[in-house]
């Protein structure tokens, strides 16, 4: 059986080890923080992600899972490390990490070798940056060694589920590389191998998650639109989707997270003045904390020394992940215009910031601001409600409560569709 050396014991480095580690494979896993190492060891996590704990426990327990500091000699090394936005121009991808593991790997590199990068890189990446790195070592890429990417695309919160049954995109440098790549990934993959080059892998991977911040960012937009000339922007979305071969996605708060607010400035950056569609929907949606903020203002104006209770700070519903939240933007902008603000999320734990419990932090409140889609949203306890606000109001920027709507009588209700009877 194959020795495996993973780069990177993040959120998706750490899910890769366990998964080959469960089906027999010996993992070392690599990481450059000490305490991570030791936790790993220990059979422990240092993340929040459901089943991965007990799979982690279990391997490191067997002895087939290790994590280790420095890289080891092995048949096969994936890298997994992050790839943030420069703070460029362009927002351009850093490839600081995955150039230092790449080279951190070399020294232990022997033939027959393959070299896999799961990060997610600009296009190109792998023939203009990581191809000559592998030359300059004297190895032939495509018969003395192996290189392909292999982009993850699992959504957080259902990691090991998806990493399982997911399509896998294999894009070897050349087509022996794909064909080593993706004998690798049927060791636990469950889903369709699909097999391409390098280059096409890394458009592929960085496009799914543009479409859906340009999706986004028409429903962002259109919110804008139908509030100016007082429309439900959310009735009109639910009527065009039922058209067969229409999808428009929700608007919201804005986009976070470190894919859809990451990735599509990485195709940005080859052509600028070619990709104006996908520039424009990263500022349409970067602009959504700014609206939020404009439009609390107004909500508020008849009230003096208004308190918000900000409900949900993470950059999605159901995970504890603040990452690019926009939420925690919008937190920021309230409080430094001088709003008394409490914060209120379930997923958060009370030590990381100052989150009240539920209760405390309705108290006297002139506004909920529901921020993120938390499944506890969904009903809201209206005699608490009633009870402990000044005021009772909520502006649900998510449409996630279902237990209060627009015509209740006793809470006034705003969602991004009825906003408009609220700011004139
Ligand atoms: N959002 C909206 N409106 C919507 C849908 C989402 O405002 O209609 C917001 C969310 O609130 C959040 C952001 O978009 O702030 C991103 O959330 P998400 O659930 O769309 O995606 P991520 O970033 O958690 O994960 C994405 C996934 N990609 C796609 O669905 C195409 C995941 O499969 C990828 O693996 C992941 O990016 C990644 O690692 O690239």
């Amino acid at each position: 059986m194959k020795k495996i050396c993973v780069m990177g014991l993040g959120y998706i480095g750490l899910p890769t080890c366990a998964m080959f580690a469960k089906n027999g494979v010996q993992v070392v896993g690599v990481d450059i923080l000490k305490e991570i190492v030791d936790t790993i060891n220990k059979g422990e996590i240092h993340l929040e992600e459901p089943l991965l704990g007990d799979i982690v426990k279990d391997v490191v327990n067997e002895g087939t899972l290790r994590a280790s500091l420095e890289p080891e000699e092995a048949d096969v090394f994936i890298v997994a490390v992050p790839t943030p936005n420069n703070n460029d121009h362009y927002k351009s991808c850093d490839l600081n990490y995955v150039v230092s593991a790449t080279n951190a790997l070399l020294p232990y590199i022997k033939k027959g070798n393959l070299i896999i990068i799961e990060s997610t890189i600009a296009p190109r990446t792998i023939d203009d940056i990581i191809v000559p790195l592998i030359k300059e070592k004297d190895f032939s890429i495509g018969s003395d060694i192996f290189l392909a990417h292999c982009p993850e695309r699992v959504l957080p919160g259902q990691i090991i589920k998806e990493m399982i049954e997911n399509t896998r995109i294999i894009g070897g440098y050349t087509q022996r590389c794909t064909e080593v790549a993706s004998n690798i990934y049927e060791i636990f993959v469950t889903g369709e191998i699909v097999k391409t080059d390098a280059k096409t892998a890394e458009m592929a991977k960085l496009v799914e998650n543009t479409f859906r911040d340009v999706n986004i960012a028409l429903a962002n937009e259109l919110a804008k639109v139908c509030n100016r000339i007082d429309i439900n922007v959310l009735s009109v979305i639910e009527m065009a989707n039922k058209h067969p071969r229409v999808n428009i996605h929700q608007p919201g708060p804005g986009v976070g997270g470190h894919c859809l607010a990451v990735d599509p400035y990485f195709i940005i950056e080859k052509a600028p003045e070619l990709s104006r569609l996908i520039s424009m929907s990263r500022d349409t949606n970067s602009s959504m904390p700014y609206f939020v903020v404009d439009n609390v203002k107004k909500i508020l104006e008849d009230i003096a020394d208004p308190k918000i209770a900000i409900f949900g700070l993470t950059y999605k519903g159901n995970v504890d992940d603040i990452r690019e939240s926009p939420a925690i933007k919008i937190y920021h902008m309230l409080e430094n215009q001088g709003y008394r603000i409490s914060l209120y999320d379930p997923y958060i734990k009370h030590d990381r910031m100052m989150i009240e419990e539920h209760d405390e932090s309705i108290k006297d409140a002139d506004l909920i601001l529901i921020l993120a889609d938390h499944k506890e949203f969904k009903e809201l306890d209206k005699k608490i409600i009633k009870g402990k606000m000044r005021r009772s109001r909520i502006f649900d920027t998510k449409n996630i409560v279902k237990n209060i709507n627009t015509n209740d009588n006793d809470i006034e209700y705003i969602n991004m569709g009825n906003l408009f009877e609220y700011i004139k």
